[in-house]
């Protein structure tokens, strides 16, 4: 696990989580009594990518329906009982849960089974733990670990308590040394969100000066491996990482893409999101997520080969409406149509998203032209139509209005050169002296009456 940050001199945060690299765990999916039987198998399935991508070996899992909470243990006595023979029979090291456990009903599941429990939040800060490469993403996730870490520390299963001698529970640390952890931890979470706040800074500068430079911002937004990634790759034609597993990507990485009318638009990649996204990792990585808010366009992958393509949608719906990007110019595309069953996949797509998106294949090279225009088209959608007249001679204005704006027609006449556009405001300026006819649509960049 990278760990090279030197704030975190003389502290392992894995000390006060259960992050033991076990070899074999068993996956536990509760069902409540409103839980749909069929989403419980897409359940498995995506905790069984969790696990596989934090590096467990996934021996099996089971499927708990409960009728009420049990207070303690929420599965009750005897679903312990039964967790318990599985634990010696299958001779597993974890049990990892999919539903989210409170401090206390963790510690107690460890005490009753005598093993490591950790639940999905767990296994996601691991997967990005272990993934973070720059400093930016190394501090965000620190700080979420810390913060799920800070009620815990009383568990039995730390790397901590195995350092203080007994091989779990930490019973001999005592009060004095809970208080001295507790400290320890707050005053980490202290010194990581400082440091955070000064990479932050560097971040907005860089974000400002991009948006000085006034070329359109788009951001590609969506679901882990729907192909986030891959796009971007192929657009840019660049060496960026694409995998087919679960958060390969943690840090945002901009490029600059020719569009169809040969202007320039930064395009960005964005960190994937997944169902219930622990809310410490959606705070620590809002100022990743934050690209979303400054770009103009937002663009929405979609995995057509996804079993659970609504659940996809909506969770990147419901995150871009936490980050308030509900209302922002948006383009949809469902990528990964390169097989046979996806027409079926269109279809349920159309009913989900009730509007326009993209049928894309970013492996076959599909449509992706047709995407392109489409964000275009979205970003001009708002912009001011604009007519010209410049004199026989001034093809640096007709070239100046191609590389920021759109010509819709162009006619070279004997004393003159007629030109229809859409171009914003910001970029009248040069050849505002020479509009016939300005056609405003109030569209003001955010950014202009922001400070940042
Ligand atoms: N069949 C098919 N596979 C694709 C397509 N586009 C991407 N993939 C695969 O999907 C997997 C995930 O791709 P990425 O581009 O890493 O996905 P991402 O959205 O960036 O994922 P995160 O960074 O984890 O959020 C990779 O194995 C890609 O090769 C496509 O059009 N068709
Ligand atoms: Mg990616």
């Amino acid at each position: 696990m990278k760990n090279d940050n030197n704030f975190l001199e003389g502290i392992e945060i894995d000390e006060y989580s259960c992050s033991v690299k076990a070899q074999r765990a068993f996956l536990v999916i509760i069902l409540e009594k409103t839980d749909d039987e069929e989403s419980s198998i897409n359940r498995v399935e995506e905790l069984t990518s969790l696990s596989d991508t934090m590096g467990v070996d996934v021996v099996d899992s089971i499927i708990i329906k409960i009728r009420k909470e049990s207070s303690s243990t929420l599965i009750g006595s005897g679903k312990v009982e039964e967790l318990k023979e599985i634990a010696d029979e299958k001779e597993i090291d974890m049990f990892i849960f999919d539903n989210d456990l409170s401090p206390r009903i963790q510690r107690n599941l460890e005490t009753e089974l005598d093993i490591c429990v950790i639940d999905r939040t767990e296994v996601i800060l691991q997967i990005f733990a272990d993934r973070a490469a720059t400093r930016e993403a190394s501090l965000q996730v620190e700080l979420a670990r810390l913060e799920y870490s800070l009620p815990r520390l009383t568990r039995k299963w730390t790397n901590l308590s195995r350092q203080r001698g007994g091989a779990k529970g930490n019973k001999g640390g005592g009060e004095k040394q809970l208080e001295l952890d507790r400290r320890l931890v707050q005053s980490k979470i202290t010194t990581t969100k400082n440091d955070l706040e000064t990479v932050k800074k560097i971040r907005d500068n860089q974000r400002k000066n991009r948006l000085e430079q006034n070329i359109p911002s788009v951001a590609i937004i969506g679901y882990t491996n729907s192909g986030k990634s891959s796009l971007l790759k192929k657009l840019s034609n660049s060496d960026i990482y694409v995998q087919n597993q679960l958060f390969a990507t943690l840090d945002t990485t901009s490029k600059k893409i020719k569009m169809p009318s040969g202007r320039e638009m930064i395009i960005t990649d964005t960190v994937g999101f997944v169902s219930n996204l622990p809310h410490t990792l959606i705070d620590a990585f809002k100022s990743t997520l934050e690209e979303a808010k400054w770009a103009d366009v937002i663009l929405i992958i979609c995995d057509a080969s996804h079993s659970d393509l609504e659940k996809c949608y909506k969770t990147t719906i419901s995150t871009l409406k936490e980050l308030d990007c509900q209302d922002k110019p948006t383009v949809i595309a469902l990528n990964k149509m390169d097989n046979p069953l996806d027409m079926f996949q269109e279809g349920r797509m159309k009913n989900l998203v009730q509007g326009p998106f993209v049928p894309i294949s970013v492996k076959e090279n599909q449509n992706l032209d047709v995407l392109l225009s489409a964000i275009e088209d979205k970003y001009y959608e708002n912009t001011n139509e604009v007519d010209f007249e410049f004199p026989i001679d001034r093809h640096d204005l007709v070239a100046y209005l191609i590389r920021n704006g759109i010509i819709e027609s162009i006619d070279y006449l004997e004393d003159k050169i007629v030109v229809k556009s859409k171009i914003e405001p910001v970029f009248m300026g040069k050849v505002k002296d020479f509009a016939t006819n300005y056609k405003e649509i109030n569209k003001v960049r955010k950014w202009k009456n922001n400070s940042i």
